[in-house]
């Protein structure tokens, strides 16, 4: 195949309803041809790059032996808002969380019930766009489970999480967003522990988003409420979250 008519290929792919055809469907990525084309920088749509990286496998996980001895905070380590504070000075006991949106049982769910759900432990290596990386050992719900319980419209398309904390002096909360797809990845995590211990403020207490195939910026600290949506234009600055506002990638795969 030549360059161009690779690029013909993808485009028609694109145009034509092509991501039921490579849905589950990781052949393409192992075509050399393929991968160069990707070398090649071309700009392809998030539909396709979601279609030829293997979204449901696992991210990698570690041993116990190779948790960092320190999980670097980053971002709001110690959000000031007067809410956030009241609820960190009682322990999080009167912190509920909300998830409604387009979901026919909207719930608001206290600690204990987001303990009751069903778990998951991973050890997994945290990569942030700034050039670090960490290994922790996470505890938490499967989001799986609590989308579940809600029960999305059939229409419904992304999860939303909206935050306690307004990163830096900015004026609007800090936010994020995610597909269905993503939310029932078994490695999908609304975590409570950080190595074992309750979740540290500096790391999101009480509950932080982990996605663990995206980078650090997807990953929601301080999470308040989810709402689940069709779209999320009207939301922030309408890129789907708070670094997407300010120019990064939604899709931030690794
Ligand atoms: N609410 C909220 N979530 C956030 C951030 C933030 O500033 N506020 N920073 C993000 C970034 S850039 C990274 S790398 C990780 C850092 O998580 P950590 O503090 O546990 O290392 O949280 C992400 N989630
Ligand atoms: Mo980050």
């Amino acid at each position: 195949m030549t360059d161009n008519t690779r690029r013909r290929f993808l485009k028609t792919l694109l145009a034509g309803g092509g991501m039921a055809t490579l849905t589950g469907c990781d052949y393409l990525s192992e075509k050399p041809w393929f991968r160069d084309t990707l070398a090649q920088g071309e700009k392809l749509s998030d539909a396709v790059q979601h279609a030829i990286t293997p979204r449901k496998a696992m991210a990698r996980e570690f041993t116990p032996a190779d948790i960092s001895p320190s999980f670097r905070a980053n971002g709001t380590t110690d959000p000031d808002g007067t809410e956030y504070r009241g609820l960190a000075a009682n322990g999080f006991r009167d912190y509920r969380l909300k998830v409604g949106g387009m979901v026919e049982n909207p719930m608001t769910l206290d600690l204990a019930a987001i303990r009751a759900l069903p778990s998951r432990t991973q050890i997994t290596r945290h990569d942030c766009v700034e050039g670090w990386s960490a290994i922790g050992q996470w505890t938490g719900a499967r989001l799986s489970a609590l989308v579940e319980q809600a029960r999305p419209h059939p229409d419904a398309r992304y999860l939303v999480f909206h935050c306690a904390d307004r990163y830096g002096r900015s004026d609007s909360p800090y936010y994020e967003s995610i597909d269905m797809e993503d939310a029932h990845h078994p490695q999908t995590l609304l975590a409570y522990e950080l190595n074992g211990e309750p979740l540290p403020i500096a790391n999101g207490a009480p509950l932080r988003l982990r996605v663990e195939r995206q980078l650090g910026y997807k990953m929601a600290k301080y999470v308040m409420a989810i709402e689940v949506v069709d779209r999320f234009d009207h939301i922030g600055r309408g890129k789907g979250g708070f670094w997407e506002d300010r120019g990064y990638a939604w899709y931030a795969g690794i």
